[in-house]
């Protein structure tokens, strides 16, 4: 029993850094959950591609976003975006690049900003701009939404994402699973808590760890494993 303490979270270690962390990969072909603050536009792909999502503060200092759906960044320690950034009125030169500037912002679950990243077009005369950011990951965060807002815009160079790529590049995620209470190793204690948790969702388990099975889901199928693999079969 003692063996199996110390053998198996090195195991079941090893095993999880072959996992890679994904970024969900969003694009103007799907924008199922992302959320456009302007008042009385319905979001669609369409609106989206057809240029017709703007970002500026108004007159009343509202500031017109698109937000993401919320994601799971563990594992992330940059998130790299590939925008096709169209400017609406920009194909003449009086216009100020810095006006046409788009910022991307990390948030929490709250939509509290931890950092942000602002990209100034550099070519004049053009209403089409690819722009490649990059925004760190806050350590330690798990969950975070991403927002894209152009800050220095006004309404004269106000403009739209036509479409946005996103990889992530960092550390596959350590995590030990059916360490659900997260003391470091696996042993009957987590059966007992996730048996508890699945019974009235009572007591803090730690997600990822607790879906032993990995099938995106925590289930009965998970206990079944988690005792499986304490077994030793
Ligand atoms: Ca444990
Ligand atoms: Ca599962």
């Amino acid at each position: 029993m003692i063996m199996k303490r110390v053998i198996l979270p090195i195991i079941l270690a090893m095993l999880a850094l072959a996992v890679s962390a994904q970024l969900p990969q969003f694009n103007s072909d799907d924008y199922d959950g992302w959320i456009y603050n302007n008042p009385n536009v319905t979001l669609s792909p369409s609106f989206i591609a057809s240029g017709r999502v703007t970002f500026y503060v108004n007159s009343e200092g509202m500031a017109l976003t698109l937000t993401s759906p919320l994601f799971n960044c563990q594992g992330i320690d940059n998130i790299n975006a590939d925008v096709l950034w169209y400017t609406k009125y920009f194909k003449d030169n009086k216009f100020v690049l810095d006006k046409a500037s788009l910022t991307l912002v990390i948030e929490d679950g709250d939509g509290y900003p931890l950092d942000s990243v602002t990209c100034v077009p550099t070519t004049p005369g053009v209403s089409t701009h690819q722009l490649s950011m990059s925004l760190p990951v806050p350590p330690g965060m798990t969950t975070a939404r991403l927002r894209f807002v152009s800050w220095t815009g006004d309404v004269v160079s106000n403009g739209a994402i036509k479409n946005a790529a996103f990889t992530s590049s960092g550390t596959a995620p350590v995590t030990t699973p059916g360490d659900v209470n997260g003391n470091g190793y696996v042993d009957i204690a987590d059966v007992t808590i996730l048996i508890d948790y699945l019974l009235d969702s009572s007591g803090d388990i730690l997600e990822n760890e607790a879906d032993v099975d990995q099938d995106s889901t925590v289930s009965i199928n998970d206990v079944t494993t988690l005792i499986d693999i304490l077994l030793g079969s």
